[in-house]
């Protein structure tokens, strides 16, 4: 295995190890791995929907997720597609899966099967960094908070501003859950600091209005997205990539008009968050 990072703070490349099989101590490697720098690319895989989901359940249990497209060959797989005609992409700003679930995922899994010429990159930004680099005080007025998430304004029936990617969504009646979770969390992996709130899934501070906290979470999305705590990431097809959902986030860019990209997701349970002492 051969491990090359993708920036001084964030994401590793993986080279020289097939996902299908990869003994019991490469694998407590790549976890460790993940957990440190939250974003693994993994090249050169040939994984059918079923072999990717058997990599995937060596992670852990499977969510399967209720509002995307599943694969023919596999229900329990995503498809994460933008055909030529489609105007709006899965994943269009900045995020992390299923903050909205009070115990929210661990780990997504993107596996390339088609992508564009030019364009479909993905970016990812380390809520490691994002919380190592506030000041002191900030971060102790932070540690005693805990943020409100909510599914319903993306996948459910309250209508998003715009057009939304539709078709391609389902079941928005299950899109009533909140969720309340630490502001900043100790990442049950590393034990590291992680800043868990996210510009598409946090409403409000818990016990703060919306409109109070408004300011304040905007403030801290655009700290989290500053450049220095980002990489951008450019798809090839057969590479798989690993996110560790309470340690970054993820943007999908839709730049490709008229071109397709489809992937396959898989994403795996986490356990629940707890906050920093
Ligand atoms: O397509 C991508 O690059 C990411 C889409 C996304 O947000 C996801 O699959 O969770
Ligand atoms: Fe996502």
């Amino acid at each position: 295995m051969k491990v090359t990072h993708l920036s001084e703070i964030l994401g590793a490349e993986v080279d020289c190890i097939d996902c299908q099989d990869i003994s019991d101590r490469d694998f407590a490697t790549l976890q460790n791995l993940l957990w440190d720098r939250g974003v693994l690319s993994i090249p050169n895989q040939d994984l059918t929907p079923d072999a990717q989901f058997a990599f995937a359940q060596r992670w852990g249990a499977i969510n399967v997720n209720r509002f995307f497209t599943p694969v023919v060959e596999n229900p329990r797989v995503a498809e994460v597609l933008k055909e030529p005609d489609q105007e709006l992409n899965i994943g269009g700003g900045w995020h992390t899966d299923h903050s909205y679930d009070d115990i929210p995922a661990m780990c997504s899994m993107l596996y390339a099967i088609e992508v564009p010429d030019t364009g479909g990159d993905t970016l990812f930004a380390s809520m490691y960094a994002a919380y190592a680099n506030l000041s002191d005080g900030f971060k102790q007025a932070l540690s005693s908070m805990c943020a409100v998430h909510s599914s319903r304004h993306v996948f459910g029936h309250e209508p998003m501003e715009g057009d939304r990617p539709r078709k391609r969504l389902h079941n928005p009646e299950l899109a009533v859950q909140d969720a309340v979770h630490p502001v900043v969390i100790e990442h049950p992996g590393s034990g590291r600091p992680s800043l868990y709130v996210n510009p598409s899934f946090t409403v409000r501070f818990d016990g703060w209005s919306t409109s109070e906290s408004a300011s304040l979470l905007a403030y801290l999305y655009r700290f989290g997205a500053r450049p220095e705590h980002t990489i951008r990431y450019r798809w090839k097809p057969g590479t798989l990539v690993i996110w560790d959902n309470r340690a970054t986030w993820h943007y999908a860019l839709n730049d490709y008009h008229g071109q397709r990209r489809l992937m396959h997701r898989v994403t795996v349970e986490g356990v629940p968050l707890r906050a920093i002492n």
